[in-house]
């Protein structure tokens, strides 16, 4: 039997299921396990499942019998993928299983940024509201407003079609490589990065972190963003120069910003983006709910065990 350690708590059913496979040990938590632990954990094992924890290759040198590291998660940016290949280490995601609920998400965070929910939320319970408020409750128009999404993967998918079908929005996205059946499936266009920051009214990052990603959002694509637009974020923190937002929300470049994903988390209270009224900040909730992050752990232990038992589970990203 295999021996594989999962280094996170997983629901009853996937623990389960691997145990059925593999000769299997879990991290119970509820606290992170600490790499220390983790490095004295992997020696002698197969296959690992975890979220979140650099597979680099200071990690791949503790565990010499390792053949696959399963990541709870769609992003896979935590993978060094040389260091993996080298060691002839496969890598899975969890892509096709959380799509529509972290497209939800970023529409919810349209919105609550457009209308400025959770900030009206505080007005309301601070006993704030009063007879004649009028204007200063007002917020930023969502249908028929111009959505550019910058990367084009099934997520950004997912959230077109609620833009263009559910919201009557104009689409527009940025993608390494062109759609042709997205465009006509869904009425989306396609637009250089230049050209979607300075006609969006509202711009949503989904691309992966990756070296060319990384940074992306700095202080020229904030500046040649319109001053009226909203800019939303439920991929990866570091794709944004954290300090070129902050000064783009103080100064007025840009009208406002939902954030799920920071450069450092969970976020200290010192982070100027906390202190600021015109930014929605969630903590990192995009796959966020039970089902999914169940179908996401059910989905890495079968590709983990697809890939111990020699078979392709269609999920291998190294
Ligand atoms: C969570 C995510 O970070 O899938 C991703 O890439 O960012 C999220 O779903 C987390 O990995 C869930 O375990």
């Amino acid at each position: 039997r295999r021996k594989v350690f999962v280094a996170q708590p997983v629901p009853e059913t996937v623990e389960a299921y691997i145990r059925n496979h593999c000769e299997c040990e879990v991290w119970k938590g509820p606290e992170r396990i600490p790499r220390e632990t983790l490095f004295s954990r992997i020696r002698d094992k197969e296959g690992v499942l975890l979220a979140g924890v650099r597979v680099d290759g200071e990690f791949l040198e503790q565990a010499p019998q390792l053949r696959v590291v399963s990541n709870v998660s769609v992003g896979y940016n935590n993978f060094d993928l040389a260091a993996m290949k080298a060691r002839g280490v496969a890598g899975t995601n969890t892509s096709g299983v959380l799509d529509d609920t972290v497209a939800d998400l970023a529409m919810g965070l349209l919105l609550a940024a457009a209308r400025r929910i959770p900030e009206l939320d505080r007005h309301v319970k601070e006993g704030l509201w009063q007879q004649g408020d009028d204007e200063i409750l007002f917020g930023k128009q969502v249908h028929h407003a111009t959505l550019g999404i910058l990367g084009m993967g099934r997520i950004g998918e997912a959230l077109a079609r609620r833009a263009r079908f559910g919201f009557d929005m104009e689409v527009l996205y940025h993608n390494r490589n062109r759609k042709p059946e997205v465009e006509k499936a869904l009425g989306v266009r396609y637009a250089g990065f230049g050209e979607l920051l300075a006609r969006s009214d509202y711009v949503v990052l989904l691309a992966p972190l990756t070296p060319s990603t990384r940074g992306m959002m700095d202080e020229s694509a904030f500046r040649s963003m319109k001053s009226d637009s909203i800019f939303l974020n439920v991929s990866r923190g570091e794709t944004v120069k954290e300090e070129a937002l902050v000064q783009a929300l103080q100064k007025g470049w840009i009208r406002g910003a939902g954030l799920d994903v920071y450069g450092r988390e969970p976020v200290s209270r010192e982070n100027p983006l906390l202190g600021l009224d015109n930014c929605v900040t969630l903590p990192h909730i995009g796959s966020a709910v039970a089902g999914t992050r169940e179908d996401m752990a059910m989905l890495a232990a079968r590709s983990m065990v697809a890939v111990l038992q020699g078979r392709d589970p269609g999920t291998i990203v190294t």
